[in-house]
């Protein structure tokens, strides 16, 4: 499981000028965070818009990055679609493209029971011999995954992990507990990856690592030192970043790929209904940098 242990990037959607997926483009942001020295790639999940996406644009963004990285990192793919025939569409795709791990949101739009989510869950797992990573995300999904129906899934002995995106960092905390040492938790707020470190996750996937890599392997590097004081001054900084990142009139991924293409990589956008930053806004795009290479 070490493989799973450390900065794993939230891959974003990388797109040409007229807003379709890019093979070129895609892969050129592979070649930028391998470089980098990041552990592995989290592949079309909520920072790869991937509820944006049709199922071959999401097949696409798989191909190109296992085509790109596979044997280098260790790939992890989202595959959590609106129904469950999509999503197993998508595991056994991954599969065939040789990805390490698979991963899911809960099922969205209409509200689920545990029980439709448990088997939701449970299907994706079938449909491959791929280890499995729960996704717990309640702000966007609406679902919170109690301890309850987390003892369920872990029974199954293909759910190697949660990646939890849930503020209370107690939760990773209770998921670690209930599960026991050899299961891999994730921590999902940037914000509080220092924390979530410390409390028992044993990595992260995060939406703004890919923006500012060498600031979490610093982070990581002085937790796993046990360097605690050193790796709160860097979340310190991060989270200066972060807010700075969140201020603007564009969508939180708009503004990450203003920031790339400082650094000269070209993604693109975003799309619709997630907003581009605009007007007075892109002028602040260089002082945010400016706060990442200090
Ligand atoms: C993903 O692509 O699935 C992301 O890793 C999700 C991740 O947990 C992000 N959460 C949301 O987008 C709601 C965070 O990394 C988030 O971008 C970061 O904490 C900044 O708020």
């Amino acid at each position: 499981l070490e493989k799973y242990k450390g900065i794993i990037p939230a891959f974003y959607a990388c797109y040409d000028e007229l807003g379709e997926i890019s093979e070129s483009r895609t892969k050129e942001l592979c070649n930028y965070l391998y470089k980098k020295g990041v552990k592995g790639l989290y592949v079309g999940g909520s920072s790869g818009e991937c509820i944006y996406h049709s199922l071959e644009e999401r097949k696409a963004t798989l191909k190109y990055v296992a085509h790109q990285l596979k044997g280098k990192l260790t790939l992890i793919a989202h595959v959590g679609a609106p129904s469950t025939r999509d999503s197993v569409i998508l595991a056994k795709y991954a599969e065939e493209l040789g990805y390490d791990a698979v991963s899911a949101i809960p099922p969205i739009y209409f509200k689920f029971s545990e029980s439709s989510v448990y088997k939701y869950w449970t299907e994706i797992m079938d449909a491959t011999k791929m280890p499995f990573i729960i996704y717990n995300i309640p702000q966007t999904t609406g679902f919170d995954l109690s301890i309850n129906l987390f003892k369920r899934l872990i029974e199954n002995q293909k759910v190697i992990g949660v990646k939890n995106s849930s503020m209370p960092v107690m939760d990773i905390e209770r998921f670690k507990a209930t599960a026991g040492e050899d299961f891999i938790v994730f921590n999902g707020p940037d914000e509080q990856y220092v924390s979530g470190r410390i409390i028992g996750a044993d990595g992260g996937i995060g939406g703004t690592y890919g923006v500012m890599p060498e600031l979490f392997l610093m982070a990581e590097k002085f937790v796993s030192a046990g360097d605690f004081e050193n790796a709160r001054k860097i979340q310190h900084d991060i989270n200066d970043i972060i807010v700075a990142l969140c201020s603007l009139n564009g969508s939180l991924y708009s503004t990450i790929k203003e920031m790339l293409k400082l650094n000269g990589v070209y993604i693109g956008s975003v799309r619709a209904p997630l907003e581009s930053v605009s007007g007075d806004d892109l002028n602040k795009i260089a002082g945010i940098k400016a706060l990442i290479d200090n």
